[in-house]
């Protein structure tokens, strides 16, 4: 495999252009615009709009975003039409993702086109894009359910007319890691712009599908906030920085603020009514919970133990689970030594066996935990 550092992945952020297509996602403008400066402040590089052609007030609160000044490039998506493409120049952003669906079923049951009829009508959007500055894609929707002849004949076209960047979707979340990353590395071999992956995560993989990607070339990735989007949505922001931090730590936290993730995703749970998940990568309630005896005794000697992520890297904090059935004597005798408390070892041995034996009536809380062993010195 390639040097991770030296892959040039980038993140597009989709949570105010997927993320509007989520079925709770009904962003109002300052909706929209706390978010964008949230993803700006934890450092994506592509921040990406709705169309603003979709309605009046997508093209005023794009106008608006381009106006904040953001680090991140501001882009839009657009239906591959010169009146879409000429909407998004005059909102004035950076970029463009424009796009058609590949597959039959889609071609038939959406937009009517054959594979050549499709590139015929790329030509005056794409040029049009490109002759206003703009930072031009061209991606093909549902490329999973593509015939790869067809998606790579449309690529070298797109590509001929000068695209910075060609798109693979797998938009019904049908692709495995495996696939993914056999069409991409062909997507390599085909032509020399950048490449960009979107997936939805019908069947839980998007994660390792948009890693799949990276690996075998792909120069920019989709994601959104907690994934939100279409369905069950697409490749969620901290899912994929989870992956990447695993195979570069030192990269990842130079290049991210990790510690807005939090704030980030707080942010958008807040304004589309949803929970964050208790499992959620990096920031879960439970994401840095430990419990059974075995994994408390490890992580005691050292936190690396079942931890490839520091909970302090993205401002969050270690529980070790004591008061459980599962627990074990190293942890308490950890907990006694933090309160001040010394027993020995036929002691701990007597006081573990009380604690698992209350546990089996329920887990016990920290404050439990202390009382017994407290109770234990004073009986
Ligand atoms: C859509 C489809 C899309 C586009 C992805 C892309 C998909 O909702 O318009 O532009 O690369 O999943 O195919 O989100
Ligand atoms: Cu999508």
């Amino acid at each position: 495999m390639r040097d991770l550092a030296a892959m040039p992945w980038r993140i597009i952020d989709s949570t105010l252009r997927e993320g509007e297509q989520f079925a709770r996602g009904n962003f109002r403008t300052e909706d929209k615009v706390a978010i964008a400066r949230s993803l700006d402040a934890f450092g994506v590089e592509y921040v990406e709009l709705t169309s603003p052609a979709a309605s009046p007030q997508s093209q005023r609160d794009a106008e608006r975003i381009v106006k904040l000044g953001l680090t991140a490039k501001v882009i839009t998506h657009a239906r591959c039409v010169v009146d879409d493409v000429r909407a998004a120049i005059d909102t004035g952003v950076q970029g463009i993702g424009l796009l058609f669906a590949t597959s039959r079923i889609l071609r038939e049951a959406s937009h009517g086109r054959s594979i050549q009829q499709i590139i015929d009508a790329m030509g005056a959007p794409v040029e049009l894009a490109l002759s206003a500055g703009l930072e031009t894609r061209f991606s093909a929707e549902d490329a999973f359910r593509s015939e790869e002849s067809d998606l790579m004949q449309v690529y070298r076209a797109a590509e001929k007319m000068g695209v910075h960047r060609v798109g693979a979707a797998d938009t019904v979340g049908i692709a495995t890691p495996r696939q993914v990353f056999a069409l991409f590395r062909e997507i390599r071999r085909t032509v020399k712009c950048d490449i960009g992956f979107h997936g939805h995560d019908d069947t839980g993989c998007a994660v390792a599908n948009a890693w799949e990607a990276v690996a075998a070339g792909a120069t920019h990735v989709d994601v959104s906030v907690l994934g939100i989007g279409e369905r069950v949505g697409i490749t969620p922001l901290g899912g994929f920085i989870a992956r990447m931090y695993s195979l570069d730590p030192q990269g990842v936290s130079a290049r991210y603020r990790l510690g807005q993730l939090k704030e980030l995703e707080r942010l958008v749970a807040r304004v589309t009514g949803v929970e964050i998940p208790f499992n959620n990568p990096l920031t879960g309630a439970t994401a840095y919970s430990h419990k059974a005896g075995m994994h408390l005794k490890a992580m005691l000697a050292n936190t690396g133990s079942y931890e490839i992520i520091p909970p302090e890297a993205v401002g969050m904090a270690r529980q070790l689970i004591v008061g459980s059935r599962l627990t074990g004597r190293h942890a308490v005798a950890y907990r006694a030594r933090e309160m001040g408390l010394k027993f020995g070892e036929g002691e701990l041995k007597d006081i573990t066996a009380r604690i698992k034996d209350m546990a089996d009536r329920g887990q016990l809380s920290a404050e439990e935990i202390d009382r017994v062993l407290r109770e234990w010195v004073t009986a």
